[in-house]
């Protein structure tokens, strides 16, 4: 789905059915707007200099290059935006962006609109100063608004500070983290209190967000590895950690650049939002996995461009949405060896898969 811009004289626009946005800069003058359309998906988030934050989320509808237009003359202080009757689904709020030589200098929004399946509306915009605005991430915006009005963000709902740490494996979703910012808080725990899994440490207790095989707290070889990685890493290399044996197309011992592992859940289980918390990249060898459909898990092996070899096998653990959305993320733990008959080649895996719950 297309927004088609209408930049000729709204005389001529309100023939077509739809919404028309106004962005009225007055004083301001700018060479683009960027349009952000969003539907409220909360009322919590965080910033990279803020937490806690309380407001408006927004989803954003559509990220989509037609999103932004110019006035007419290439720079001016109103631009119209047909928004035709055909788009639902955008939400009831707007914000803009108005900027002069790629430079922010105009922000504005409109809330409660409707586009009408017949006839037209009318959509005033006014651009206040560009100020009190981060912008972080992928395409993340936090503004505190003026006028009294609630702080509003566009973030994703399942990432509330656009960290890249997605909400069910996040310690806190609204503080945001510097990716990879070990430090961050709160710590991440292996808890072991009648359960065993990946937490958070919150309040002193460990909360569970990332469930993991039993052996994973009992197994001697490595009990001082801090973190699921390093544990894991030293799991993959000990015995006692058992899993099932998958197997991926493979030429001259090593597997095939984009090989794919179908992985089977038992009991039903649907391979809902999987995300590789572990794998074996050593030398490049990249591990991705998708929701194949049907209860199963694809994953997909990229070939390594260092020349290490992919060796015997390789052990990756994946987590997966949990039944009910308050648990903590179920985990499949499996190698992945090379077969021997060519790239288009398969077999079928040994052992017993299991999942991982708690
Ligand atoms: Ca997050």
């Amino acid at each position: 789905m297309k927004l088609a811009a209408c930049l000729v004289a709204l005389a001529a626009c309100a023939d077509h059915a739809g919404a028309y946005l106004e962005v009225h800069g007055g004083s301001i003058a700018f060479d683009r707007v960027e349009f952000y359309f969003g539907s409220q998906t909360g009322s919590e988030f965080g910033t990279p200099t803020q937490t806690h934050v309380t407001g408006v989320t927004y989803g954003r509808e559509l990220s989509d290059s037609d999103l932004s237009v110019a006035p007419k003359s290439g720079t001016g202080s109103e631009v119209t935006y047909y928004v035709p009757s055909a788009n639902t689904g955008l939400g009831e709020y707007v914000m803009v962006i108005a900027t002069l030589n790629g430079k922010p200098v105009g922000i504005g929004e409109a809330a409660g609109f409707e586009v009408p399946k017949s006839g037209y509306s009318i959509v005033d915009i006014p651009l206040d100063a560009y100020g009190n605005v981060e912008t972080w991430g992928n395409g993340c915006v936090a503004w505190a608004r003026k006028h009294g009005e609630p702080p509003i963000a566009f973030v994703p709902a399942d990432d509330r500070d656009c960290d890249g740490e997605l909400a069910a494996r996040d310690c806190d979703d609204a503080a945001y983290c510097q990716p990879n910012d070990p430090q961050c808080q709160p710590p991440r725990e292996l808890c072991t209190a009648g359960t065993c899994a990946y937490g958070c440490m919150i309040n002193g207790d460990c909360t569970p967000k990332v469930c993991v095989p039993d052996f994973a707290c009992t197994n001697p070889a490595c009990l001082t590895e801090p973190t699921l990685v390093d544990k894991f890493a030293c799991l993959a290399m000990a015995s006692g950690a058992d899993h099932p044996q998958y197997y991926v197309g493979a030429a001259s011992g090593e597997p095939c650049d984009g090989g794919k592992v179908p992985i089977k859940l038992p009991d039903n289980r649907a391979c809902t939002h999987p995300y590789v918390e572990f794998a074996e990249t050593g030398g490049g060898w990249m591990f991705s996995v998708a929701d194949g459909g049907g209860g199963t898990c694809v994953v997909t092996i990229t070939s390594s461009t260092s020349g290490m070899p992919f060796g015997l096998d390789r052990h990756v653990l994946i987590s997966l949405d949990p039944m009910n959305p308050q648990d903590p993320r179920p985990t499949i733990f499996i190698g992945i060896e090379p077969t021997t008959g060519g790239c288009s080649s398969t077999k079928a895996p040994d052992g017993t898969l299991q999942i991982n719950d708690c």
